[in-house]
């Protein structure tokens, strides 16, 4: 497929993905209680929507979606999954915006959560997404086979919680006001924590949901882990170079704290330098999956991550 053409391709099928994942959260997030649930209380409901509907560029569904495709899976399974990764992602923004984590007053362009409602409300819909995601996965409308369910469960927790995104969190949090500042290698094991592992994820969990052989779910690990690297540098970059209004949350933040970022340990000609090495990892890991052309839409989605303005 000619350049122009893939890059189109991307876009559609990222809107497509972005679509059908606002309409399928727009649903679980719906006022009737589940089975076993006794009630959902309104004003909660409404903070866990706001924090999740009409924003984001629904990376992480899209890269679910397009790996289980790339795994002849198409439809609820990777659609639910989906909407579980966004779920989890939206609640650490939530958290992460907290006056007692980043202090955040703008997100995806809007009010952040505990500006729009108020501290608590934002904790406990941060702790419902997270709760809610898992009984997303768990439902057997996400897979038939409780193995393949119970392994996406044990992956995401595994993704999502003390040896990935929350430990990462506490990582960096923790560098902040240490005396040394974090080394190269520890600032990409917190990075890859942090932001990679749901990256990570997501790309796992369409090769889980496909039922791809070992070698090809190895080289999907190796993509996600390439790109979540790269989406980790691009977002130090953008935060750099500060462009508050395209980013819809506050530029210059990594500088002003001293976080531990790429940018600030070896410079913004070098960042990039590695932004660019760690896209064509991850193009290169694609051809590992044996699925020839199909990959082409998540190798232009490596690119985008790079490209990305927001
Ligand atoms: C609070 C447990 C806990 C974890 C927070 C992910 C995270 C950990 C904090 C978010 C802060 C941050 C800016 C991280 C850098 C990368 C990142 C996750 C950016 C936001 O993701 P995008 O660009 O956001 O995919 P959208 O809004 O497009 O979904």
């Amino acid at each position: 497929m000619p350049t122009d053409a893939r890059a189109a391709d991307f876009r559609r099928r990222l809107d497509h993905a972005a679509e059908a994942t606002e309409t399928a959260l727009d649903a679980l997030l719906g006022s009737g209680a589940l089975p076993g649930e006794i009630t959902r209380p309104s004003r909660l409901l409404e903070a866990m929507r706001y924090s999740t509907l009409g924003g984001g560029k629904r990376l992480r569904p899209f890269l679910v979606i397009e790996s289980a495709r790339l795994f002849g899976v198409e439809g609820a399974s990777a659609l639910r999954t989906a909407c579980a990764l966004e779920m989890i992602h939206c609640y650490s923004l939530v958290h992460d915006d907290l006056p007692a984590m980043d202090d955040d007053d703008l997100r995806r362009g809007r009010p952040t959560c505990h500006k729009a409602f108020d501290e608590a409300t934002a904790i406990l819909a941060g702790d419902g997404l997270l709760t809610f995601a898992f009984d997303v996965v768990a439902d057997p409308a996400t897979h038939e086979d409780a193995g393949v369910r119970a392994a996406l469960v044990l992956a995401l927790a595994r993704a999502a919680g003390l040896g990935g995104m929350v430990g990462g969190q506490a990582l960096d949090l923790q560098a902040e006001t240490a005396s040394t500042p974090l080394t190269q290698a520890e600032t990409l094991r917190m990075q890859a924590m942090k932001t990679g592992a749901l990256l990570r994820f997501a790309v796992d969990a369409g090769a889980m949901l496909g039922g791809a052989n070992p070698g090809q779910a190895r080289a999907v690990a190796r993509y996600g882990d390439a790109l979540g690297a790269a989406f980790q540098i691009a977002d130090d970059i953008l935060d750099a170079e500060g462009d508050t209004a395209a980013l819809g949350k506050r530029a210059g933040k990594d500088a002003e704290r001293g976080k531990a970022t790429l940018v600030g340990l070896l410079g913004l000609d070098a960042a990039r330098a590695r932004l660019d090495q760690l896209v064509n990892e991850a193009i290169t890991a694609l051809q590992d999956t044996g699925r020839g052309d199909a990959t082409g839409v998540l190798a232009e989605a490596a690119q985008f991550v790079a490209a990305r303005r927001s």
